[in-house]
This record gives C-alpha cells, structure tokens and sequence, in this order.
C-alpha cells in the first residue's frame, strides 16, 4: 500500500531540465568543446552537479585540477540560475498541477527527492512548494542518484516506510536510486521505456493507472 509519493523534479515536475543543457553548453563552448550535445546531456540527469561537469569535461583532453573543477561547476551553476531569475508556474509540466492535487485529495504523502541544491529555490518559483509535505535535496545528502540516499531521507522526512513509497523519475539513475530503496517506481518521460521501472508512463498527464498503483 502507498502512503506516499517522492518525485523527482528536473524532467518530471518541471523543465529545468532545459535550463541545465543550455547551461552547461555555454560552459562547454567556452572550453572550447563545440561537441557537447543532448545525447551526452543524458548521462548528466539526475547526477550531482561535479559527476555532470566530468561528463563535459570527458569531451575535452585537457586536465583540471580539483580547485579549478569548484570553479567551472562554479560557473555553470552561475549560468543556470541566471536562467532560473526568469522562471515561474510555465515551467511546470503538462498534467503535474492536476495530479499532486488529485494525490492530495486521496491522503497520500507528498515528497521531492531531487539531487538539485536549487530544488528549494525551483519549488518556489514554480509555487509547487504549496502542493509538497517534504523536500529532500542534494542540500540534504551526501551521495547522489543511483545511491539511495536522497529518497530515504524523504521517506524518513515523510515518516513513512521505504516500501510505503512511490518514485517517480525519469532518469535511468533515479529509478536505479528508487528500486534501491526499497521503493516502486514510476518512470516517466520521452525515454520511459528504457527507465525499466515498475510502470512507466509518458507524463504525469497520461492515464495513469493510479488506483491500482496506489494499492500494490
Ligand atoms: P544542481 P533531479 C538533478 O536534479 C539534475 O537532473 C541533474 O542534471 C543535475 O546535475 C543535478 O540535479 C544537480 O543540480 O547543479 O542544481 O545542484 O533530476 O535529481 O531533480
Ligand atoms: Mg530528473
């Protein structure tokens, strides 16, 4: 039985997802790395901010030391919340509104589980803050997705048991991070059929088979 739901945010919520690629591509060209596309961008979702700067970094040949590494991811997250000064409610993804509601309605729990240190920053902007009972953020973790750890620290938060909950992702790392957990998955997204969760679906505004999912 479900008790509570923890979503992912970039990609699932919302389209930060978007703000970060372009981030990191004005990072890239201005180490002369012209080659960095969406497709590397997928190795970066739902990775911390230092593993996705080595994934910019593996399409360069030059070596950075560690202090010069702080300083790029440095840069990159200046750029990034240059781009967030410009966010609000238009980057909520189709359908979210309408199901943490729906959810809400029902008395299920509801948890973030992003690696994101601006996940408190992007829950408030958007005004989703309102429809969450607990955020667990890479302000909270040490260890970031395929690791646990940031949805058990929602679960705990949430008070409920790993096995009362439900991720929702739509990175291949999150759902590794959820089924580690202990926890059912729901992958969603353009890829959510290589995502190998539990259900799968395109957005949160498919017909999702939440009754069923919610008593499993
Ligand atoms: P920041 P999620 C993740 O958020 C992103 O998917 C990932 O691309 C990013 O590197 C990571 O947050 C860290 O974000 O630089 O803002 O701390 O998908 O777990 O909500
Ligand atoms: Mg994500």
């Amino acid at each position: 039985m479900i008790r509570g739901v923890i979503f992912d945010l970039d990609g699932v919520l919302v389209s930060t997802d978007e703000m970060h690629f372009k981030a990191w591509k004005m990072l890239a060209e201005e180490l002369g790395i012209d080659k960095f596309t969406k497709e590397d961008n997928k190795k970066q979702k739902g990775v911390s901010r230092m593993e996705s700067l080595e994934v910019v970094l593996s399409k360069g040949s030059k070596i950075y030391t560690a202090a010069e590494k702080e300083e790029l991811a440095e840069r990159k997250n200046n750029y990034y919340k240059d781009l967030l000064t410009e966010l609000d409610e238009s980057a909520i993804l189709p359908g979210v509104v309408e199901c943490l509601k729906m959810l809400r309605e029902k008395g299920i729990l509801i948890g973030i589980g992003s690696v994101s240190k601006n996940a408190p920053l992007i829950l408030t902007k958007t005004g989703l803050m309102e429809y969450v009972d607990k955020v667990s953020c890479g302000l909270d973790i040490t260890k970031s997705k395929p690791d646990p750890e940031v949805f058990e620290v929602a679960a705990n938060k949430l008070e409920l048991k790993y096995e009362e909950c439900l991720v929702v992702e739509d990175s291949f790392a999150g759902i590794v991070a959820g089924r580690a957990a202990h926890m059912k998955t729901l992958g969603v997204g353009s890829e959510h059929e290589q995502l190998r969760a539990d259900y799968e679906a395109t957005g949160l505004d498919a017909d999702i088979a939440w009754e069923k999912i919610l008593e499993e």
